[in-house]
């Protein structure tokens, strides 16, 4: 994946199944080790991660320098970081808690040159990562290239899936399964896969396949990423650096233990 200059959204507007690491320490090396070790994409979390600007400015250079696609998820409403991201050199963003066409609408915005929407103009870092000059070829290439992704994970997205899923600019639906269990549960469960969370997980999965967006979500390990891949979900985020981790360490400590 490393011959295009965006090669994110080249595999998946090709029809490529994408894993992504879940990165949410603010640690470029922690970045960079899960591109390096084999996750096509890593996302640098910047919602309930730990990322602030200045990290994601070299997290984002860490990933690329590790052979992988850079994706930043923005915080809740950060519409002014969602160009800031792409202009460091993210291939794509996911945004959290799109709820209405008009969430998504003022996301595509900020994401997309004219004439599909208002980006302004500024990706000096990112044309340098890609080792590029002529700002006509970035210009040309970007609203392809770069991949916006709305995050459905309350009721009212769900509602509202279809009207989101059509809107212009908006390339893919990104599940947050967390939060959508949560509300969906009246506040009292934490589980992705109740009866009710799944057959939301395929309304919206669906609804992007109608639609000609790319369905994705996110998964907290490997296994529920093969079982989701299988379902037909094309960008599927794993992890989290933390969380692998923690594995790592407790399995160490567990044979210290046992010796
Ligand atoms: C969710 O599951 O709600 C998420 O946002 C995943 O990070
Ligand atoms: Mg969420």
């Amino acid at each position: 994946m490393t011959q295009s200059p965006f090669p994110l959204a080249r595999a998946l507007r090709a029809g490529e199944t994408v894993f992504a690491g879940w990165c949410t320490m603010a640690a470029p090396l922690a970045a960079e080790t899960l591109a390096r070790d084999g996750f096509a994409g890593v996302v640098l979390d910047a919602q309930h991660g730990l990322w602030d600007t200045a990290s994601l400015i070299a997290g984002i250079s860490a990933v690329h320098h590790g052979g992988g696609s850079p994706v930043v998820r923005v915080p809740l409403n950060d519409f002014a970081l969602v160009s800031r991201a792409l202009d460091f050199g993210a291939e794509a963003i996911i945004a959290p808690m799109i709820n209405t066409p008009e969430d998504a609408r003022r996301f595509a915005a900020v994401a997309k040159f004219p004439p599909q929407g208002e980006r302004s103009w500024g990706p000096q870092r990112a044309m340098t990562l890609q080792g590029r000059t002529a700002t006509t070829d970035y210009l040309r290439e970007a609203n392809d290239g770069t991949l916006t992704l709305a995050m459905i994970e309350t009721p009212t997205a769900l509602a509202n899936v279809d009207a989101i899923a059509a809107t212009p600019g908006i390339d893919a639906l990104f599940i947050g399964p967390y939060d959508l269990s949560t509300a969906l549960s009246g506040g009292k469960a934490q589980d992705v896969t109740a009866p009710e969370v799944e057959k939301a997980i395929d309304t919206i999965c669906a609804a992007a396949v109608k639609a000609g967006k790319i369905p994705g979500i996110y998964c907290s390990n490997a296994e529920r990423g093969l079982v989701l891949a299988k379902r037909g979900f094309k960008f599927v985020t794993i992890g989290s650096d933390q969380a692998m981790l923690r594995d790592g360490i407790a399995a160490q400590v567990k044979a210290l233990k046992n010796a």
